[in-house]
């Protein structure tokens, strides 16, 4: 690897210190306020495009987001002297393992101090080899299901390992912007980006660049040295592979124009879906690689400098990337029978967003604003109801004066429908957190469950499906509660749940936060093929929050779904008629 500039910690490195010490300060004892500005401090670093060191060596770094004096202070002193004094004495006062301890889910720093100083855990394991002697359900406020619960805790925290993907949406903030410096380069021709960003999955591991360049090896060297370039390397010819300040892999590759095509075909693969391929040419009478399509029978290598080429050498319709999975788009583009894939634009509105009646950031008005900012005709209201936790729900009196704020507003919106719903939390047992009356007085009303995740598959089959049963859900939100990279889907059988929804004419949401895509596209393959209507919903918590859209079209082109399969690419009437609930 050859650095560019002098060694100084990368943003990596110095998000990683502030990072511990958020968590060193937490276990300390810290106000809420300290550690929070660490780890958001952290954020910021590991997401900044630009050197994070560099910009403090110039007392630049407080020009960035959630960076003040303090925490600018510490990154000079990690920068100039290679450590922060603050962290060398924290980390003298609690034992390394002590941290990993508080990252187990369902124990945190509070109590996993109080497994140190009273019985001298220190590291995954010794917490491991208590709880399986039974010592920890002897302390006080622990219990013996407290104890089970953490030894499976441990047992997959320590399986999953450490986490080497990174969620799409901050793969494509660092792709995206690199991509655009790239094109701006003079020698560039064209530029795209390939591999699973450009398949839209719901994780990547590294990003993957095609080039064309009237001087290859010019932009091999101006690509090296982009801003946003923390260290390169040339494994070949043609080839840089680069490592971001934000602590991606990128792999770029510059080839001739008229193999653009083939190329590019090659590197957004899948795996899965370029060998398939090359099973249908060699059917065929071809061979399909990165440099061209050869004929076997003449002898002829054809180069291609698009794809759509490639596919129509071997007799295919152009397959959209996201379907590219080896999921039958292959056969589909032999018999011409490939989906027309949903867009956003053919989305008309969205029935799932919050505002500062529950934990919103804005007003009902701004969120109006904003939805018709996007193009949208009708948007939802959709606080969350009471028992949703964080004390942040809506009250029944709070919500009859939502109604009718919503109603007065929707009345000055001219061409623009405003409806009042709600997302109402699914108790354990299935009921719901509104009465019937209430909720009947809604336009729209999503039903999630937002508390006690941890139920065995049938309680919690059980739950949804009530729900879903019940005469005024129109909507479940968010399916299977996982967070991509952070949290489990709940144990749930869907194949009962999707037999509910076909029969009661519920709708199940595609969820387009992209740590959500929740239906996953596999789900939500499964629920169109059984006929249940879907909605690709933001569930914008801001103003700024339906630019998410773009995730939840993207589950849904992967799902293979056209807008005849996406409720909310109806009008407002036409979709309210079409749900079994016909109050509207
Ligand atoms: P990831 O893991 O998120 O980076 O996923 P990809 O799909 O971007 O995978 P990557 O970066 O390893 O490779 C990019 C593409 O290059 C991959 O989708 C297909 C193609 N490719 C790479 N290695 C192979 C291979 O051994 N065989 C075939 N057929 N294709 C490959
Ligand atoms: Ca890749
Ligand atoms: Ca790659
Ligand atoms: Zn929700």
């Amino acid at each position: 690897m050859t650095e560019t500039g002098p060694r100084s910690p990368t943003n990596r490195e110095i998000a990683d210190a502030l990072e511990e010490l958020g968590d060193l300060y937490e276990i300390d004892g810290a106000t809420i306020h300290r550690i929070v500005a660490y780890r958001n401090g952290a954020r910021t670093v590991r997401e900044a495009s630009r050197s994070v060191a560099q910009l403090a060596l110039a007392g630049e770094a407080t020009a960035l987001p959630g960076i003040g004096p303090t925490l600018q202070e510490k990154i000079l002193a990690l920068t100039t002297t290679g450590e922060i004094p603050a962290l060398v004495k924290l980390r003298a006062k609690f034992p390394p393992g002590l941290v990993e301890m508080t990252k187990v889910p369902g124990l945190g720093p509070k109590r996993a101090r109080r497994l140190y100083e009273e019985l001298g855990l220190d590291s995954l394991e010794a917490l491991r080899t208590a709880a399986e002697a039974g010592r920890i359900s002897e302390l006080k406020g622990f219990g013996a299901t407290a104890e089970r619960a953490l030894l499976e805790a441990v047992a997959a925290y320590a399986a999953a390992g450490p986490a080497q993907r990174v969620g799409l949406s901050r793969a494509l903030a660092v792709g995206e912007e690199l991509l655009a410096e790239i094109r701006a380069l003079t020698v560039t021709e064209r530029a795209e980006l390939a591999g699973s960003a450009r398949r839209m999955s719901e994780t990547v591991k590294d990003l993957d660049i095609v080039a064309t360049a009237t001087d290859p090896a010019a932009l091999a060297a101006a690509v090296a040295s982009l801003p946003q370039v923390q260290a390169a390397s040339t494994p070949g010819a043609n080839a840089v592979r680069l490592r971001t300040h934000s602590g991606m892999n990128v792999d770029v590759r510059i080839v001739e124009p008229d193999q653009f095509g083939n190329v590019l075909q090659h590197l957004t693969g899948s795996r899965e879906h370029n060998m398939a391929l090359r099973d249908f040419a060699v059917r065929r009478g071809m061979h399909v690689s990165e440099y061209g399509v050869l004929d076997d029978a003449t002898g002829v290598t054809h180069r291609c400098s698009t794809e759509a080429e490639v596919y129509a050498l071997l007799g295919m319709d152009y397959i959209e990337p996201e379907l590219r999975e080896d999921r039958g788009e292959l056969e589909a583009a032999l018999a011409h029978t490939l989906p027309q894939l949903i867009t956003a634009t053919d989305l008309r509105g969205d029935l799932h967003c919050h505002t500062t009646a529950s934990d919103g950031t804005a007003t009902i008005e701004e969120m109006a604003r904003a939805a018709i900012e996007a193009g949208y005709e009708y948007l939802a209201i959709t606080d969350h109801s009471q028992s949703m936790g964080f004390g942040a729900g809506v009250s029944v009196d709070a919500l009859r004066r939502q109604i009718e704020r919503v109603r007065d507003l929707d009345a000055s919106l001219e061409g623009f429908t405003l409806l009042v719903g709600s997302e109402v939390n699914v108790l354990p047992d299935g009921g719901l957190d509104y009465p019937d009356e209430v909720l009947a007085e809604l336009d729209w009303v999503v039903a999630s469950v937002h508390t006690s995740f941890r139920m065995a598959s049938e309680a919690m089959t059980a739950r949804i499906v009530r729900a879903i049963e019940h005469p005024l859900v129109d909507c479940i939100g968010h399916l299977s509660g996982r967070k991509i990279l952070q949290r489990p889907p709940y144990e749930l059988d869907l194949e009962a749940v999707l037999d509910a929804a076909a029969r009661t004419g519920t709708l199940l949401e595609i969820n387009a936060n992209p740590d959500r895509r929740d239906l996953s596209e596999l789900h939500a393959r499964a629920a169109a093929a059984a006929g249940i209507p879907l909605v690709i919903n933001c569930d914008a918590h801001r103003t700024g929050g339906f630019e998410v859209v773009r995730y939840g079209v993207a589950t849904a082109r992967r799902a293979g779904l056209t807008p005849a399969q996406i409720a909310n690419t109806r009008g407002w009437r036409d979709l309210a008629a079409q749900r079994s609930r016909q109050t509207a």
